[in-house]
């Protein structure tokens, strides 16, 4: 894999970094070949949302940290995509959170699971990394894809599982798991199955996810229940597509395509 060459200058030097990266994930086994399709909805997704972080993911977020604040023992799920996008962030979170980090992949196979260990080594030799040897199974789910560690997701009270199979996420709900997501596409199943469904990039909600971890860190129990009171999936799911339709709504009226006389 060549080394990324794209200027700054360039007007998409962000989605063409990150492309390159999932590229380059691809190459050393990290990443399942679909995650190549599924980076791709993502930035679809992401264009219709104007590329930010907007109110809704925020306030999905708060939520998300509170509980994981709240948990006896919180684990941060990690996949191909997530490996090849955010793999400090990852790390970062599950620390400062004190979660527990689990391989746990859609496509499993060993060299996969060895691949990613490597990578989030290169960030942290000494981090612990769960899924390496699971021995546990998620019930009702066939062959590889049901494979979780018993220190991890199967003891876990919440689980953070980005960019997740709509499947896994509501055999995992059905296990009693409280389930955070974080999917750009809010009419996926995954999206909808979820607990707390975070709307935004990963690479944007990750590093604000940490941000809020500090935020609320001081905050009492009872404030934190609050929060998550407070909380609710159904109206922040549809204030997202609100959102949406009203951007689109205003783009239209804005025209921002290139006039031109025939
Ligand atoms: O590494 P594995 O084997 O566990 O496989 C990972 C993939 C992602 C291939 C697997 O879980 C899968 O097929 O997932 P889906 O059903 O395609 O769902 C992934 C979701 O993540 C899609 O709805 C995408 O829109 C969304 N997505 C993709 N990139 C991002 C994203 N959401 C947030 N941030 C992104 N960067």
């Amino acid at each position: 894999m060549g080394e990324f060459k794209v200027p700054k200058s360039h007007p998409r030097y962000w989605s063409l970094y990150y492309r390159h990266k999932i590229e380059e994930a691809l190459e050393a086994g990290i990443l399942a070949k679909a995650g190549t399709m599924a980076h791709g909805r993502g930035e679809a997704f992401d264009y219709l949302i104007g590329e930010r972080t907007i109110e809704p993911a925020e306030r999905a977020m708060r939520a998300a940290v509170a509980k994981l604040l709240l948990a006896k023992h919180p684990v941060v799920s990690v996949n191909g995509n997530v490996a090849a996008l955010v793999p400090k962030e990852t790390i970062e979170l599950a620390k400062v959170l004190d979660a527990r980090l689990e391989i746990n992949l859609f496509y499993r196979t060993e060299e996969r699971v060895r691949a990613i260990e490597e990578a989030l080594r290169k960030h942290d030799p000494d981090i612990e990394i769960l899924g390496i040897n699971p021995t546990k199974r998620i019930p009702n789910l066939e062959s590889e894809r049901g494979k979780v560690d018993e220190e991890g997701i199967w003891k876990a009270d919440v689980i953070v599982v980005p960019l997740e199979d709509g499947d896994r996420t509501e055999a995992l709900v059905a296990m009693g798991k409280f389930v955070i997501t974080v999917d750009l596409n809010l009419l996926s199943r995954s999206a909808r199955m979820a607990d707390i469904t975070i709307v935004d990039n990963i690479i944007r909600a990750y590093p604000r996810m940490i941000e809020i971890v500090e935020e609320l860190r001081e905050k009492s129990k009872e404030e934190l229940e609050a929060i998550l009171k407070g909380y609710d999936n159904e109206k922040t799911l549809s204030d997202v597509l609100i959102y949406i339709r009203d951007r689109l709504g205003d783009l239209a009226k804005e025209g921002i395509w290139r006039r031109r006389e025939l």
